[in-house]
């Protein structure tokens, strides 16, 4: 880690400020919701969603050995106090309680709070924050929220440091991920998670059967239930908000991927899979699938059931296997909210553009509308290298048809282990695919961050169109390849079309020339008129579409 990474993911994003808003009428003094605001140089200012946290807030001062600040502590304390055994948010939603967590994320989604614990109730949406991470600013997932994204970060046996992983966390945070997955199976795996908790400002989650495989020598046959759960109360306690547990592997599901071109490609689905052959017993995730409910109840941990036979290539999508494990997925998240854990499904994965759909639409029907938590899925298998693309389409169609969070897939998938850069690109784009299935699904406000861009596009405002960029950087930086010369930055004509005839400039001289508000308020005439005046300019430089920028 360079000094210069370090301080740039610790630093306002230029051109915005952290703001916080207030919870909603009559809520408590110390909820606080960070928003991100960008001033933009007609005075007004855009408010947008935050998941950065404190890092991004120059008031607060952050050092990764302290943590950040435990801005939930009394809320939790407060709510122990009443001595309930299920301090889960899906029990307080079901007695009627609006907590406020709840408060904070109804600001947050522009929505009313008792909107957001009815969607809680019905398990439709999850709020995952546990009892042992007061760091985190609590969000949630749900097809009735905004759409979410999680970056999955973590070492392995053969790189990156506990450093490392700690400033990928900040740097995907700052860049928009809603959540992050801690993926180590490395050395210090404990100590990693530690310090990623204890910086994170957003809901962590794990995968436990990593941790537990470990310690079992790398051997599957050699995992036990006693093993697994110790494991993940031992994460439970540090303060992990939610864990996937792949129990829908049964041992009559894996002969179903003996054809299949690619077989099982989940690493929990595999290790799972080698314990039931060896032992040739149900898997014990299944059999014990009660007690973990009951130990991540004493703590509101989430589950996130995990799809361990997903498909791994176009030709094995919507197959047996896939489908067989998602009904037992199904069975298993109806256990879950009888013990009041909040629970959400992942699927897969790579599936072809027209056997999308198929996927939402089951997996709502089999699992009572518990959100749908998806890895891409990739469209097609040619492009690897390219695969936050491949995914990144897939991710956009599903999620507008209903999935709740997006896994992201970075550049790397299939290759290596993404390093920072690819962390930044696998976020960006799964920010597109959730933003532009905010815009498709009606979320209330998601179009005015659009509306806004478009607005200082067409006024040519160029430092309010970069900082409202989702990328403010590479859109400044990209704008400076092409227009170098400072004065050129704020020239009114747009850089792709030159200055004489760009269309955005017609429509403004037109209406400029009339007085008018809109092009929609101008008569035939009028613009008739403005055409033909146009017509007679381009007649007189020559009748030539090309103009030299000196010109
Ligand atoms: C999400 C949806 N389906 C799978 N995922 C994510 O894939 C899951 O949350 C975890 O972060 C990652 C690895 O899962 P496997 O390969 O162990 O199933
Ligand atoms: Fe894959």
């Amino acid at each position: 880690m360079t000094k210069h990474e370090a301080s740039t993911s610790r630093t306002p994003v230029i051109g915005s400020h952290k703001a916080y808003l207030p919870g909603p009428t009559g809520s408590r003094a110390d909820l606080r919701v960070p928003v991100r605001r960008v001033h933009l140089s007609d005075g007004k200012d855009v408010t947008l969603y935050d998941t950065s946290g404190p890092y991004t807030d120059p008031e607060v001062e952050t050092d990764v050995r302290r943590g950040l600040p435990p801005l939930r502590r009394e809320w939790i304390a407060e709510r122990a106090a009443d001595g309930t055994p299920a301090v889960t948010q899906l029990a307080y939603a079901r007695r009627g309680l609006i907590t406020p967590e709840m408060e904070f994320v109804a600001v947050r989604e522009n929505r009313a709070p008792e909107f957001v614990r009815e969607e809680i109730a019905a398990g439709r949406a999850v709020l995952p924050v546990n009892v042992n991470h007061p760091e985190s600013e609590p969000m949630i997932i749900g097809k009735n929220f905004l759409v979410k994204v999680n970056a999955n970060i973590g070492n392995s046996a053969v790189s990156s440091s506990i450093d490392e992983e700690v400033e990928k966390m900040t740097w995907a945070t700052r860049w928009g991920a809603d959540t992050v997955m801690d993926l180590s199976t490395g050395r210090d795996i404990h100590a990693t998670r530690e310090w990623v908790l204890r910086n994170s400002p957003v809901p962590v989650g794990t995968v436990p059967l990593y941790e537990a495989l470990e310690k079992a020598g790398g051997k599957a046959e050699e995992l036990s239930w006693e093993l697994y759960r110790d494991t993940v109360v031992a994460q439970a306690e540090q303060g992990v908000d939610y864990m996937t547990v792949h129990a829908g592997v049964l041992l009559r599901y894996v002969p179903l991927t003996a054809r299949r071109k690619t077989g099982i490609v989940s690493r929990g689905g595999s290790i799972m899979a080698a314990w039931c052959l060896a032992h040739h017993e149900e898997n014990f995730l299944y059999t014990h699938f009660a007690e973990l409910c009951e130990i991540l109840r004493a703590y509101d941990i989430t589950f996130s059931l995990g799809d361990g036979l997903r498909p791994g290539c176009i030709a094995d999508a919507n197959d047996e296997a896939q489908f067989a494990e998602l009904r037992t997925l199904g069975e298993l998240s109806r256990i879950a909210r009888a013990h009041e854990v909040q629970t959400m499904i992942e699927g897969p994965g790579h599936v072809p553009m027209h056997k999308i759909k198929e996927n939402v639409d089951l997996q709502q029907e089999l699992c009572d509308e518990a959100p749908f938590y998806t890895l891409g899925p990739l469209t097609t298998d040619i492009a690897p290298a390219y695969d936050h693309i491949t995914s990144g389409i897939g991710a956009a169609m599903i999620a507008w048809w209903g999935t709740a969070m997006l896994c992201y897939v970075t550049p790397k998938e299939h290759l290596g282990l993404p390093d920072r850069d690819d962390v930044k690109a696998g976020v960006i784009t799964y920010k597109i695919a959730a933003h532009a299935a905010d815009l498709a699904k009606g979320h209330p406000g998601a179009q005015q961050w659009d509306d806004a861009l478009s607005d200082a596009r067409f006024e040519f405002r160029w430092e309010d169109q970069f900082n409202l960029a989702l990328d403010p950087d590479t859109a400044r930086s990209y704008h400076d390849e092409t227009l170098p010369a400072a004065p050129a930055k704020t020239a009114h004509f747009c850089s792709m079309c030159g200055p004489k005839f760009c269309s955005m400039k017609i429509s403004r001289t037109v209406m400029e020339t009339y007085g008018s508000p809109s092009p929609e308020g101008l008569t035939q005439e009028e613009i008739q008129a403005g055409m033909l005046a146009k017509s007679r300019e381009f007649a007189r430089a020559g009748n030539r579409v090309y103009l030299p920028l000196t010109d």
